[in-house]
């Protein structure tokens, strides 16, 4: 039996705790304590249950905020730096001063792992606009608030990425530049919320999003790829893509391994007559698509130049990083 196992077992009765003196529900808050996950707030840590905002935030009132999605593979935050330099363009582009430098948030991101001795799991990030009053204006919210939960994930069952996802064009539009330019990771995310319940009411776990002009531009959480006759596109920045950092990775790989990547604008009908397709991103990873909106992709299972990708995406991230515990 484990030592926290025995513990667990040891706290049940006054006469099996260690201690006589410490009464056992004292015992048991204390250990819940311990246990809690530690999430951070504006440079201190707090257990879940007191880990609050206030409803005065504008992040809560208005979606005026902006985050980051990372991911800790063996005890490495994979790819932080890049995340960090994104947090900051966000937040630049919604003109948010972060109240820390990149090394700091970058500190506090690690920090917030090692609290929580996480090794492989999944990092929130959050920069909320802060308290203002009733009323939109953002002048009027004196300090924006930092957030970081470090957490478990899974985004898609197992089965998922061994046989390849079936995923649907949805009738929600991709926010134009014009309006809120999808390269600004905000807490409005309301266009690809809607695209995922359309998805979801279609029976499926991802949609493929269209610009207003009827381009492809991403998934609701992930970015598109497909191949064809061994070249690899995917649909340019402009055409309402997050600058993802997995498909960054991802080309780069390709390139560096002799696979032309290019990045023209692409149709339905080019995802159709793909011969693979997969999407990327820090929560789903690499996932082979195997159908879209009822047609086949290729042969109807993930394909080797995906499958090569998804090997040497895991490779990578089982090595590179910022490391936890140093
Ligand atoms: N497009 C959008 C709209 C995203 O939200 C990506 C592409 C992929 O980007 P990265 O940099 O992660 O390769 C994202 C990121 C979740 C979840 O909880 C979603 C993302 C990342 C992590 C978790 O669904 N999406």
């Amino acid at each position: 039996m484990t030592q926290s196992a025995r513990q667990r077992e040891g706290f049940k009765t006054p006469s099996e705790t260690p201690n006589p003196r410490l009464h056992p529900r004292m015992l048991c808050r204390s250990v819940r304590e311990l246990l809690a996950m530690k999430i951070y707030i504006d440079g201190k840590y707090f257990d879940e249950r007191n880990a609050k905002i206030s409803v005065f935030d504008h992040g809560l009132l208005y979606g005026d905020g902006i985050f980051e999605g990372i991911r800790a593979y063996n005890s490495r935050v994979f790819k932080l730096k890049e995340h960090i330099d994104r947090l900051f363009y966000s937040a630049k582009a919604i003109l948010l001063t972060i109240p820390m430098s990149h090394a700091e948030v970058m500190a506090a991101v690690v920090e917030t792992c090692r609290q929580n001795k996480l090794r492989d799991g999944y990092i929130r990030l959050v920069v909320t606009r802060g308290v203002g009053g009733l009323g939109l204006n953002p002048n009027r919210c004196k300090k924006p608030s930092v957030i970081v939960i470090a957490d478990k994930i899974q985004l898609y069952p197992p089965e998922y990425y061994e046989r390849g996802l079936e995923i649907i064009t949805v009738p929600t539009v991709r926010n134009l530049h014009s309006a809120l330019n999808p390269a600004i990771k905000s807490l409005n995310y309301l266009n690809n919320i809607l695209a995922k319940i359309e998805a979801n009411n279609g029976g499926c776990e991802e949609a493929i999003m269209l610009n207003a002009e009827g381009f492809v531009s991403e998934c609701t959480g992930d970015n598109v790829f497909i191949i064809k006759n061994g070249e690899i596109f995917t649909p340019p920045l402009y055409a309402g893509a997050l600058y993802g950092i997995t498909r960054s990775v991802v080309i780069e790989m390709a390139r560096e391994n002799s696979i032309s990547v290019s990045e023209p604008n692409l149709t339905r009908y080019d995802l159709f007559n793909a011969d693979e397709c997969f999407l990327t991103g820090t929560g789903a990873e690499l996932i082979p698509v195997v159908k879209i909106d009822g047609r086949t992709i290729g042969t109807g299972k993930p394909g080797p130049i995906t499958n090569s990708l998804v090997a040497k995406y895991k490779a990578l991230t089982r090595v590179s990083g910022e490391p936890i515990f140093p």
